[in-house]
């Protein structure tokens, strides 16, 4: 019974107001492009869980409390008694520049492997979700991943890939070397415009991916646009829809809220159009709020933002 298995990395993220350099206080938070998905969908009233390895202490504590905090089942997370959290800081360095540092070589949420997954995929979820975040993190996590999506598309689960690329992680080259055959399992795809090559051929532009990406199987590209909203490619031809207007404050999780909203529209059977509504409508609280995840709406708040569109 259960909507959404997502399977990642969850981060404690440290926050600075200011430069790093000069010190200062910093605020704790829980991130994770996957976790951040099922709390986006936990909040309109899904039920989703989150999969991963957390660290055996305080940290690993806090990641687990804030998940459960949110509904998010967590019943298949392993805690990991060998390897420490992983941590991101996030520098606010002007008004204006944000940056981001991990610090997750050798995490708990690293050494994720085949096994961690096997209960959580076999009770069935609706739909199965990762990013590329996750093949990223090691050789152990790769194959997790890979073994996943191949095993949910084959017993009929669909899987949502968003290619999220962090330059931090691997290269361009190694991650599209990963994750082109991945979005072979895939039913729907979610990439910025600059990353589309990453699941298609190098230097392909959006519609020469989206052909490659159609002809393998996939039944859903969605290209976020960021300020100037999303596309969607089927077989049937490319809607657009444009963004909700909102003031700017965090970027940071964006991309997250938008795979939410359009799966919450999925699982709530909505055609393309309206999925695409709800998918920008929890864009905009996103980038309208602080962190990555702590803005979005729960379901009698779609309207705050979104009018009667995704309603
Ligand atoms: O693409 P998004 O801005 O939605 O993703 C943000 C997340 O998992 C953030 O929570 C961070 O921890 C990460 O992506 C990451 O590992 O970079
Ligand atoms: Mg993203």
């Amino acid at each position: 019974d259960l909507d959404l298995l997502t399977v990642g990395e969850a981060l404690v993220s440290l926050r600075s107001s200011g430069p790093l350099a000069v010190g200062g206080p910093l605020t704790m938070h829980l991130a994770g492009a996957e976790s951040n998905v099922a709390i986006g969908l936990a909040r309109l009233g899904h039920r989703a869980a989150w999969v991963g390895r957390v660290s055996d202490d305080e940290l690993g504590e806090f990641v687990l409390r804030q998940l459960r905090a949110e509904g998010v089942d967590t019943a298949g997370v392993r805690r990991d008694p060998d390897r420490p959290s992983g941590l991101m800081f996030l520098e606010r360095r002007t008004a204006d520049v944000s940056r981001v540092r991990y610090h997750r070589a050798g995490s708990a949420g690293s050494a994720l492997c085949v096994d961690d997954l096997r209960a959580p995929l076999a009770a069935g979820p609706r739909l199965l979700h990762l990013t590329g975040i996750t093949p990223a993190l090691s050789d152990s996590a790769r194959d997790a991943a890979t073994w996943a999506v191949r095993t949910a598309a084959e017993s009929g689960i669909p899987v949502c890939l968003d290619v999220n690329y962090r330059s931090g992680l691997w290269s361009r080259e190694q991650a599209r070397s990963t994750l082109a055959p991945l979005a072979g399992y895939a039913s729907v795809v979610v990439a910025s415009a600059d990353e589309l090559d990453l699941v298609a051929e190098p230097d392909a532009d959006e519609n020469a991916a989206v052909a490659d990406l159609l002809r393998g199987g996939v039944r859903t590209v969605l290209v976020k646009l960021g300020a100037d909203g999303a596309r969607a490619h089927t077989a049937d031809g490319v809607r657009h829809v444009p963004a909700v207007p909102v003031t700017a404050v965090d970027t940071v999780g964006a991309g997250d809220a938008f795979t939410a909203g359009y799966l919450s529209g999925h699982l709530d059977g909505l055609d393309l159009v309206d999925r695409l509504r709800r998918a920008v409508a929890l864009g905009a609280f996103a980038v309208a709020g602080h962190g990555d995840w702590e803005g979005l709406p729960r379901r009698d708040e779609l309207s705050l933002i979104t009018g009667s569109a995704a309603g």
